[in-house]
């Protein structure tokens, strides 16, 4: 059984994510497990909180909580949303973890031993106001790259250039906004990415068929960039995972902890420790090649900013400790979602975040949108007018309208059972065929991960069962034929299978209802077209589902275009 490792970039716990950051990570993640495993894989779906950091501890201060307290209450919360939108993780962990906690520390020791860690006396921001140092977020300042107005310590979110935090301009303090600020001396531990540089190179080059959006952004930094400076790896903060080397202090690092980005992709591998832990299982089977993860396919999902660091930080980790761990075959980033004629904005509440989408409709409409028009080749919008639209004619129109007039007709004319008779002839062979060669484009796009493509072409399977209906008329055909309107709508009724098998990576819901709707468990895979279409036999007992997909107003998409402007507290 072919195995595939997959895991979503890891949200950082600092509040609710919108649905910009779900397409831009976790959902396509679900979208390739869910497909993966009803093709037979065994797959290890991880994703987890990203707790450590400045992030973490500006949001608990802001929420009045203690760090730890914080974590745990948001981690339930977006556990919660992402059940609520169908992840399907196989774990959704903490970076928090005792097991990150040991493998963090593991790996600074071997990387250590390497000889690829230094200390260094490194010059840090500190602020007088706030009587502290003021790592990564604390301070923002001016890009010294492309001069962008609020980049922040450790990264422009305009070029995406890793930065540190004395290179800013005209630099301030997140905290008390005081500019008040000097350089002082304080010691950290760097790792020596330089040292790397050719094996990362050579390990870039070795990679088949990476998307370019991956491997140009890899490249940049790795040759005209400076991304493969060594880097600190240490912060002066409370919260996180203490300096140690594996379970011995590190002399001279008392109070200080691991960089954010240091542990948070080793909580890739904390994370299906944590699963194992939880269920008896065995995580380095998937992690490494010495036990068994050579066979392992491993897909990783991310946004763009977050490619750098996942194409050589953590590499460099991997590498340099000089263990056979496994690393990443095949790396899916994503451009960027803006909101009506802007960008998402956590700050400002502006957008749709993922507790407020689904108190409005359920996943389903929202996975078919998103997944659909995925940021893949270039950044997309989201506006209310191309949803309602999407969801009105795709989901509604095509898909629910085809369930809903096939199940109502079959109970009119012969009872809510599978009827009996007739034959099939050429219109029949003429939608097999149709049918046949789109599955097989699908497979082929799903396989490729290429989401769109994939989405269109569900969709046309959906449309050609619409056509199928509309020319065959079994309403019309009933009139002077019953029989050959039974074998029509028999087609049509294992059709509504079949939909529910091929669209249960995008709509599981819906593809739970359908499947409920016709009385079978059978969700396997369709080895050929034909075949799937003989599935539920004469007389087999169905029931005519719920309406799968109401229709948007317009009344509803201005009322919500008004609501998510930008107020959320
Ligand atoms: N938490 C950034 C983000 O959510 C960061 C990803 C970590 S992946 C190891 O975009
Ligand atoms: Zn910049």
């Amino acid at each position: 059984m072919p195995r595939t490792l997959i895991t979503s970039a890891i949200p950082y716990i600092n509040g609710i994510k919108h649905l910009g950051n779900l397409i831009g990570s976790q959902l396509p993640a679900d979208l390739h497990a869910r497909y993966l495993r009803a093709r037979g894989h065994e797959v290890m779906f991880i994703c987890a909180t990203d707790e450590h950091g400045t992030p973490a501890e500006l949001a608990a201060a802001k929420a009045g909580k203690p760090v730890a307290d914080y974590c745990a209450e948001m981690w339930q919360v977006q556990k919660d949303l992402a059940d609520g939108f169908r992840l399907s993780f196989d774990h959704f962990g903490r970076s928090s973890s005792a097991q990150n906690h040991r493998l963090t520390q593991h790996f600074a020791a071997r990387l250590d031993a390497a000889g690829l860690i230094e200390e260094r006396s490194s010059r840090q921001v500190y602020s007088n106001a706030d009587g502290r140092f003021l790592p990564d977020r604390y301070i923002e300042g001016i890009c010294p790259n492309c001069g962008f107005e609020d980049a922040r310590g450790d990264q422009c979110d305009n070029c995406t250039k890793q930065l540190d935090p004395t290179d800013l301009i005209e630099p301030r303090s997140t905290i008390s906004g005081s500019t008040d600020l000097e350089v002082r001396e304080t010691k950290h531990l760097y790792l020596k990415q330089s040292q790397l540089k050719d094996r990362l190179d050579a390990w870039i080059d070795s990679q088949d068929g990476w998307p370019v959006l991956t491997t140009s952004i890899a490249k940049k930094w790795l040759h005209d960039g400076d991304g493969l400076q060594d880097r600190g790896i240490t912060r002066d903060l409370d919260w996180g995972i203490p300096v140690q080397k594996g379970d011995e202090p590190w002399p001279g690092m008392e109070g200080k902890v691991f960089y954010v980005w240091f542990d948070a992709p080793i909580e890739y591998i904390a994370g299906t420790a944590e699963w194992a832990d939880a269920n008896g299982g065995d995580w380095e089977r998937w992690w490494r090649t010495d036990k068994g993860a050579e066979d392992v396919r491993y897909v990783q999902f991310m946004g763009k900013d977050n490619v750098p660091f996942h194409t050589l930080s953590f590499p460099a980790t991997l590498l340099g400790s000089g263990e056979p761990w496994k690393t990443v075959d095949y790396l899916k980033s994503f451009n960027y979602l803006n909101y009506d004629g802007g960008q998402f904005s956590t700050s400002r509440g502006r957008g749709v975040f993922m507790d407020q989408a689904l108190d409005i409709l359920p996943a389903d409409y929202w996975r078919w949108w998103l997944l659909s028009h995925v940021p893949e080749s270039s950044d997309t919008e989201f506006t209310w007018e191309n949803f309602q639209a999407s969801v009105n004619k795709d989901l509604a129109d095509v898909l629910g309208n085809f369930v809903s007039r096939v199940t109502k007709f079959c109970r009119a004319k012969f009872g809510e059972v599978v009827p009996e008779g007739g034959t099939w002839g050429a219109p029949e062979a003429a939608l097999i065929e149709t049918l046949t060669t789109r599955l097989a484009a699908y497979e082929r796009h799903m396989d490729a991960i290429e989401i769109r493509k994939a989405a269109q072409e569900l969709r046309a399977i959906w449309v050609a069962g619409n056509e199928y209906l509309q020319e065959a008329a079994p309403w019309t055909v009933h009139k002077t034929d019953p029989q050959q309107a039974a074998a029509q709508i028999r087609l049509a009724l294992n059709l509504i299978r079949l939909y529910a098998v091929l669209s249960q990576p995008f709509i599981p819901d819906a593809s739970a209802a359908m499947l409920a709707a016709m009385d079978t468990q059978d969700d396997s895979w369709p080895e050929g077209i034909e075949a799937a279409l003989n599935v539920l036999p004469a007389g087999h007992g169905f029931a005519v589902p719920e309406v799968l997909f109401a229709k948007i107003t317009d009344d509803q998409r201005e009322e919500w275009a008004a609501r998510f402007a930008g107020t959320r507290s």
